[in-house]
Formats: structure tokens, sequence, C-alpha cells
């Protein structure tokens, strides 16, 4: 078992070690896990080409350390306890003993399906077990699962599934979220028109609705589970083999497939979630995320289950029944660590404080957020109102890339301070450099957050483009991993990170590339181009502004013309890109080169119509006058 930090002396000592001797550091980790052959070699590495390999040649499989290790000692206990939507439906627990028994099930549905080590498995589900239970078994005979939002739109699951190549879906006849009913499958149908990588379609009942059935290509779970044999042995991997690829959005048009790998990311998310939330034995365990995030994969799925710990999957919504529901599950099953993002806490304050003021929550140890900078306002409620000023918050930095929580207080042992991720996680060694590259060492510096040495559970490389790769992560400051994050550390050595210093837009904690939102938007047949920024939302953080050139307002006129765009989105990505402004502009300002300023954009989104510093690059610059001019009259 990994050992808990436990002091503050004790924080700064492994952090020593870990940066002092990195690979010693990362092998006695390791040690704790169980692996049927141990690695020849820790690292080897460099950010050039870039390789990035750990435990070379140690073999082994990432279920075998949730299963087989625990089961002697935790084979009763529950590992998911699973809440429904409605609250008075009844919940699922299954524990380590029945989750096993439901994986390999699943993994014989999947051999006898033909799908074995290094196929790809798209899962595109709700959150109910199976899905779980779907990613696990993947994992078992070493499939790549590529988990796919249920959020997302038909055109969307389309683009990964391609991506990848995918031979199976994983899905559900339909979802519930709060009082909707979302049609999983009839999307994934859609999807499939253009996928013809897809074999087989493995679906979960769960809403009973009618749905299409094709005969030669789709299956029901419950069926294929009945026949299911049980016994398995899991497929032996290489730490290096990959574990699972999950899309995230970059800066340029298409989402990139982000590779993990089995040894170094089992390493990280384990060792990461015992120490950051502290957990104990017996302690119930509560992230609000969607397992479509890497927040689920790492810290509903994998870091808990690794630790033997008892995780929580909820289905439903924040607000539904009403803006208490947190509140409850949290009393329900006492919960000690809650881990949400900043944009819950901000719809829930919202709401009121009557839904959280007569509740007891006397259970909880620790609260977590993550997803992107809380502001003061929030910390500060959750602190008082949630965590009845006895809870240390755990503010975590982290992304999809870095497979793990890498910035962030280690609970109760790390002072927090409102808004600061605080100090890094041992092996992570972070580094301020400016915008020509150099590094801003001392306290109090600003500048563009990177990572100078390899951690296990970093990304490997990007799916099918490891060039791409390259030049997202290595290329804009030599021999660094850039995270696209602008960081502030101050006078204490505490870190504050202040958002995405790229064209990527963080909307309630889920990253949206601008490029993808506008060039949905180009797609519709009046739009001639558009540029699309963030402008502080108060509960999402930021929300989506497009500035849109349309080549002719008669045909529906303006209102018309915005409905149609925000509906062109959601169908090409997903409700969550769909612009909260539209403003309708004659042009765009340009530079003569043709480049968008969207310097000048990001200002006027903000409602800063002034300090646009040098414009004398500007084509010409009456077309910023009229959309300051639009933007006062219009949004
Ligand atoms: C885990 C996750 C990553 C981006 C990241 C940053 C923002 C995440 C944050 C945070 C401030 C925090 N972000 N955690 N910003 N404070 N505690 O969210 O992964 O979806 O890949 O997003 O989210 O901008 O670069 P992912």
């Amino acid at each position: 078992m990994i050992d808990k930090i436990s002091t503050l002396g004790g924080y700064i000592h492994e952090y020593q070690k870990s940066v002092e001797n990195p690979q010693a550091f990362w092998s006695r980790i390791a040690e704790s896990f169980f692996w049927r052959k141990k690695w020849d070699k820790i690292l080897d590495w460099n950010f050039i080409e870039p390789k990035i390999n750990w435990f070379l040649n140690g073999k082994l499989n990432i279920t075998e350390n949730i299963f087989e290790r625990h089961l002697f000692t935790r084979g009763d206990q529950p590992a998911i306890i699973w809440e429904p939507n409605e609250p008075n439906d009844e919940n699922r627990v299954l524990s380590y003993n029945e989750l096993f028994l439901e994986v390999k099930k699943f993994t014989n549905v999947m051999l006898n399906l033909g799908v074995g080590k290094g196929d790809r498995v798209a899962i595109y589900m709700p959150m109910v077990p199976e899905l779980a239970i779907a990613m696990l078994a993947c994992a078992r005979i070493g499939a790549i699962h590529s988990i796919v939002f249920a959020g997302f739109s038909a055109n969307s699951l389309a683009d990964r599934i391609n991506d990848a190549e995918a031979k199976l879906v994983i899905t559900s006849d339909g979802g519930y979220r709060g009082s909707k009913i979302i049609p999983i499958k009839d999307i994934v149908d859609e999807a499939l028109e253009n996928c013809s990588s897809v074999e087989k379609v493995v679906m979960v009942q769960r809403t009973n609705t009618e749905v299409s059935f094709d005969e030669s290509r789709d299956m029901w779970w419950h069926e294929a589970m009945a026949k299911a044999d049980e016994e398995n042995k899991a497929e032996l991997m290489d730490a290096e083999d990959t574990l699972f690829i999950l899309y995230t959005s970059g800066s340029t048009d298409k989402p990139k497939g982000i590779v993990h790998t089995c040894g170094g990311y089992m390493v990280y998310s384990a060792y990461t979630f015992k120490n950051v939330f502290q957990y104990s034995d017996g302690d119930i365990y509560f992230c609000s995320a969607d397992i479509g995030w890497i927040t689920g994969h790492s810290y509903i799925v994998y870091g808990p289950l690794l630790n033997g710990a008892t995780t929580v999957m909820f289905e439903g919504i924040p607000t539904y029944p009403d803006a208490g529901r947190y509140w409850d599950i949290v009393n329900k099953y006492g919960i000690a660590q809650f881990y949400t993002a900043p944009t819950a806490i901000r719809s829930l304050i919202s709401m009121g404080q009557e839904y959280v003021e007569n509740k007891d929550l006397s259970s909880l140890k620790v609260l977590g957020t993550v997803g992107e900078p809380i502001n003061e306002e929030a910390w500060h409620w959750y602190h008082d109102h949630v965590g009845k000023n006895r809870c240390p918050i755990v503010d975590t930095w982290w992304q999809t890339e870095t497979g793990g929580i890498s910035i962030s207080p280690i609970a109760g042992i790390i002072p927090t301070k409102p808004g600061f991720a605080t100090l890094p996680q041992p092996g992570i060694q972070p580094i301020i450099v400016d915008g020509d590259g150099n590094e801003l060492s001392g306290k109090s510096v600003e500048g563009n957050l990177c990572i100078k040495y390899p951690w296990p559970g970093m990304l490997r490389t990007i799916w099918g483009d490891h060039e791409r790769f390259k030049k997202t992560y290595f290329s804009t400051f030599e021999n660094l991993y850039f995270s696209g994050d602008g960081v502030k550390r101050d006078e204490d050595g505490y870190y504050r990170i202040l958002g995405r210093v790229d064209d990527v837009i963080n909307v309630s904690g889920h990253r949206m590339g601008t490029a993808e939102v506008e060039n949905a938007i180009n797609e519709h047949p009046l739009v001639n181009e558009s540029a699309v920024v963030g402008f502080p939302h108060d509960i999402k953080g930021q929300g989506i502004y497009a500035f849109v050139v349309c080549g002719d307002l008669s045909t529906g006129g303006e209102e018309g013309i915005k409905t149609s765009v925000r509906k062109g989105v959601t169908k090409i990505i997903g409700p969550i890109a769909k612009p909260d402004k539209i403003q309708l502009v004659r042009a765009l300002p340009k530079t003569r080169s043709g480049k968008i300023m969207r310097r000048i954009l990001r200002k006027i989104a903000q409602g800063d119509y002034s300090n646009f510093g040098d414009i004398s690059t500007l084509l010409d610059t009456s077309v910023v006058e009229e959309i300051i001019k639009g933007a006062l009259e219009d949004v």
C-alpha cells in the first residue's frame, strides 16, 4: 500500500527526494503495486523527440492491482456505490467481489466479439455502473478504451470513433439527467452512419425507451452478460502499452487523442489520490465529475479503486430534484471526501443558501475542486457553508495530459490559500518562463507554466500524431512540457493558476478550442467567417463570445441567424459549445497580413473598450469602432 504523507515536514522531505532522485522516488512508490514482472529500468526520456518511457519492460495489468490485490482483505467492501438520478429509486452497491465478477463477465463478452489487446473500444454512456465495468473490462483484456462524454453530439462522437478506428461501441438506450431523458442510442446511430471501423454495438438498457436495433450489429448488454463465462485471466500488459485514449480540445481544430499508458498512469493516479485526499480505509469518497472527462477516469475509477477505496458514482445533476442534491448524497452515504468543480459551486450559490444550510454534513473531512480557477467568493462559500470551516479545500490543478493532480494542497497538510493551487505534488517540477522561454526564478513572478522533468502519469503521445504531440507541448519552450496555462508564484512560493494563455476557453471547467467552435459556426450557410473568444461569466467561469460575419442578413433577420448558429454549434459539437453571446459584425479586426487580432476581441468581450495596445498593424481601425458600438448596443 502507498504510504501517505502525514506532515508538512514529510511533504517537504518527500518533495526534495522526488526532485533529487526522481527515479529512486518513483521506484519506491511503484514497488507497492503488483507487477507480474518487475521493470528493468525506471525511466528513459527526452523532451526533444519527445520520448517518455517509465518502468521499462515492467509487466502488469492494472485490474489485477484493483481486484486480485484487494480481494483477500476487502472482497465484500463496497467498491462502487451508485446513486441514481431519482433519489427514491434503488441505488446499487457493488462490492469488490461483485464488481470483479461483472468485469470478468464483460471481458468474455468482448473477447467473444473478437475484441482483444490493442483494439480500440469507444464508450458513450451515461453515468451507470456499466460504464465503469466496461472500462475496467477493456483494461483487463488490453483493449484501449476511448470514453466520449455523452453530452457530445453525433458528429463529435463520430470524429472520435474514426480517429481511433474503434471496433466496438458500448452505449445505452438512453440516459437520465435530472428531468430529461437523453436519447443516447439515437445519437450513436447517427454517428455510426459515418464510422466504417465499428463492427458491433453493445447497449445497456437504462431508460427502456424505444430504440432502433440493427440485428447484425447491435446487442443488449444484459443478454450478452447472461450467457457470459465468469472466468478470465488478465492480459499481460507492458508498462508502456496504451491503457486509454481520451480526447481533449486544443487550440487548433481537431480534438487530440491523449494517450495514457498502463504502468505510469496506474502509479500516478493511485499515488495522488491517496495523498491529496488523505484517503483512509473506510472513508466513502464522492467525486461529482462525469467519467467522460479525465477527472472521472483518474478520481472516480482508477485512483480510488487502485487504493481499495469506496467511490460514489452519481448519475444525475446537482440541481435535481433541487439544489441540495449533493448535500443529500453526502448525508446519505456519510461522504468523507467530496470533489467537484467551481462552476457547480457557483451555480449552487446562485440558488440560495437554504439548500445547504440545514443539511448534516458532519461526515465531511476534505473538499476538493478541479477544472478551472476558483474565485474567492466560491472558495469561501464552499469553505464556510459546506465545510463548516473545518474541512481543508484542495484546489487541484492538473490536465487531461498530466493524468493526475499536479499542483495542489495535500489535505490538512499543506496550508491553503483561497484561489491558490499551492505547491507541486512530489515528482512535479514546475518552472515559470517568460514569452521567450527564460526562466523566471524566485518568488513573486508570473508567466507560462511548464514542467521540466517527466512524471509517470504524463501523456505519452497524441493518438496517431506524434508530430502534433511534439509541436503542442514541447516546441513552444525548448526542453520543457508546456501546459498552456498562465501562472503566478507568490511571495510564499505558492502557485496561482491564471487560466489558459492559448486559444482554449474553459467553459464550466470544460476545455473548448476556439477554432473548433469557429469551424462549427462557419458551417452555417450564411456565415462568412467568425472569431470566438472567452469572456468572464458568473457561473461558467468563462462564456463563449462569438463575433460573426454574415453575408446576407435578409433571411431570418439577426435573431433568426443567431438562433440557427447556436443550433448548428449544438448539433456539430454539443450543447457545451453553444455561444453565450453572438455579435453580428461587418468585418473582423485583421492585421495587414490577414491575422485576426483576438487580443482586441477579448478586450471587447470583457467589456473593456480601451487599452487595446498597439493597433498600428490593423488594416482598418474603423472596424474596431463599429464592433465596440455594436457591443454596446447589442449584447
Ligand atoms: C483536470 C482537468 C485542464 C485545464 C488546465 C487549466 C484548467 C484545471 C484547475 C484549472 C485553475 C485549477 N484547470 N484545474 N485552472 N485551477 N485547479 O480539468 O483537465 O479538462 O484537461 O482541463 O483546466 O486551464 O489547463 P482538463
